[in-house]
Formats: structure tokens, sequence, C-alpha cells
């Protein structure tokens, strides 16, 4: 519960990030919303209060970078991008169409904003690794924060790039996971186990803190702490996957949904509710 969370400007802003990303994908006919819906919560905390950037100047060279290296939750940042004046809420109406700048996976090349194209599970946490070194290298006070899906571990790069970050003691990066147990075909558990994350993590040497990925105050004092000297390297965010509105949260197979826009609007009303209520998650004394 966080109805007296200190952070209301976050959590509206986790709000009104998930209905803009509803409302994008809803004009493509449906989209990845499952696990769009469960990183809104870190995007705002990230765009709202942490991130250094400057949206009139995406390329601005001491911004910190963000690397979504679970690309397919596009939606979500595009979303967080318009919100936070990087371009105009109009862009979120033409996701997947010809010629539009915002595809369904991030592209940095199409995006302002996008430090990184993803899509292809695995290579965006070695990307970010190497963007924190570069830049520990050249003395920058940038930082790198990356996000990766709970399913997106059983790709091995990742490991790779684990045991780079803790090897090379990358204190500017933090990484986040979002454990919302499922994957594209089901439950982790179920499709492939991944055992204790959290003891994972820390063999590699990392250390490592579990919140609740759908509580702002949470998720911001664990990044608080990650910026500071000897903080967690490696964040989970303990999520649902489709957290926020119902449809997307009680369906099964959620990964990828078709929906239209009065579904969004049903959603839209659904996490103002919520938002009311100081939840995200469904709990069984709101509905
Ligand atoms: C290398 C690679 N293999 C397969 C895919 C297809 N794919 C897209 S999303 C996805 C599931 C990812 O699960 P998870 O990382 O948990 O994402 P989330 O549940 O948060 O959406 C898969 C297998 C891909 N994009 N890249």
């Amino acid at each position: 519960m966080m109805a007296n969370s200190e952070n209301k400007e976050l959590r509206r802003l986790a709000a009104d990030i998930r209905i803009k990303a509803l409302y994008c994908m809803a004009g493509a006919g449906g989209g990845h919303v499952g696990g769009a819906m469960s990183i809104c919560d870190v995007l705002s905390v990230l765009y709202g209060k942490i991130m250094k950037y400057d949206s009139d100047r995406p390329d601005w060279e001491d911004r910190d970078r963000l690397v979504v290296s679970k690309g397919h939750s596009g939606p979500a940042v595009y979303a967080a991008l318009a919100l936070s004046g990087f371009f105009s809420m109009t862009w979120l109406d033409t996701l997947n169409q010809g010629g539009t700048n915002l595809p369904s996976h991030c592209d940095r090349i199409r995006t302002p904003g996008i430090d990184m194209s993803t899509g292809s599970l695995g290579q965006g946490i070695s990307v970010a690794c190497g963007m924190a070194a570069a830049l520990r290298k050249e003395e920058s006070s940038s930082r790198v924060y990356t996000i990766l899906g709970d399913g997106e571990l059983q790709e091995g790069q990742v490991w790779e790039a684990f045991q780079f970050l803790a090897h090379q003691k990358l204190n500017n990066m933090t990484v986040y996971i979002d454990n919302n147990k499922k994957q594209l075909d089901g439950f982790l558990d179920e499709v492939c186990e991944p055992f204790d994350l959290q003891k994972k993590v820390e063999g590699f040497g990392l250390k490592c803190k579990t919140v609740k990925g759908y509580d702002v105050d949470e998720v911001l004092q664990a990044t608080q702490e990650s910026m500071k000297e000897g903080g967690p390297r490696v964040i989970i965010l303990d999520t649902v996957k489709g957290i926020g509105c119902s449809f997307a949260e009680e369906a099964q197979a959620n990964h990828h949904m078709n929906f239209t826009k009065e579904d969004a609007e049903r959603a839209e009303a659904e996490i103002n509710r919520r938002y009311e209520a100081g939840i995200v998650k469904k709990e069984a004394a709101y509905e």
C-alpha cells in the first residue's frame, strides 16, 4: 500500500506512463503489454527523479544512459520519453506504422532519448557494461541504468556481463531485473526454473537488493543506495506481468495481447482508481 507515499508525483507519473503506453499500443492494435506494464514504476523513478538528461539535447554528452535490454517493452519507454518532453505526444499514435520513429522495439537511430537499440535479448546488458566502462575511463560523472527481463536471464550472455561488471567494479552502473515471473510462453518456474536469483547474482560478488518493483518509494530508495559507493549493483524488482490494469494482469497469456482503444479507456479509469486508492497491484481489499 502506497497511499502514504512521499513520492506522489512519481506515482502519478507511473500511472501516466501506464496510460500513455496502453493508448500507444492500442493504436497499433496491441503490443507487448505484460512486460511494458511491469517497468512503468522504475521508469517513473528514473525519468522523474534520478536520471540526468536534457530532453532538448537527447545526445547531451553528460547525460545518464538507459539501456532497456528487454527492448520489446519499447512503448513504456516511449511513453516515459514523451512525458519527459523528448518528443510530441502525437508520436505515440504512430507505433509500428510505416516511417514511424517509434518501432515496437527500442531503436537508438530513430528515437530521441533511446541510448541503445535492443530486442535481441541478452545484448543490452553487455553494451551497458561497455558504456559504463568507457564513461569511467573518460572520468565522466554520467551513470548507466539498464533493465533486464527475468526470462532474458536465460541468455548466457547476461551472466558474462555480470562477471565483467563485477570484475571491473563498475560502480557507475545500476542493473534492474524485472522479476515479473513470466516470459513469452509461460511462468519461468515451469519453462526454465531460475532458482534463487538474489543468491546467483551475489555469487558474482555483486551486491544485490530485492524490492517491490511497483512501489516507487522502495525503487527510489534502492536506486539512491545504488548510486553510493558500496551500494547494490543489481536491484531485483519483484513485479507482476501486466501489473496495473486488470485485462493484462489477469490474462494467462499476457506477453503480447491484441486490444482496442476502448480497452485502453477502461484501463485508464482503473489505473486512476488505483492511483487514488494508493495501490498499483491488485489487492483483495480493493475491487
Ligand atoms: C535472443 C532472443 N531470443 C528470443 C526472443 C523472443 N522473445 C521476445 S520477448 C521474449 C520473452 C522475454 O521474457 P522476459 O525477459 O521475462 O520479458 P517480459 O516478461 O518482462 O516481457 C522472447 C523469448 C528475443 N527477442 N531475443
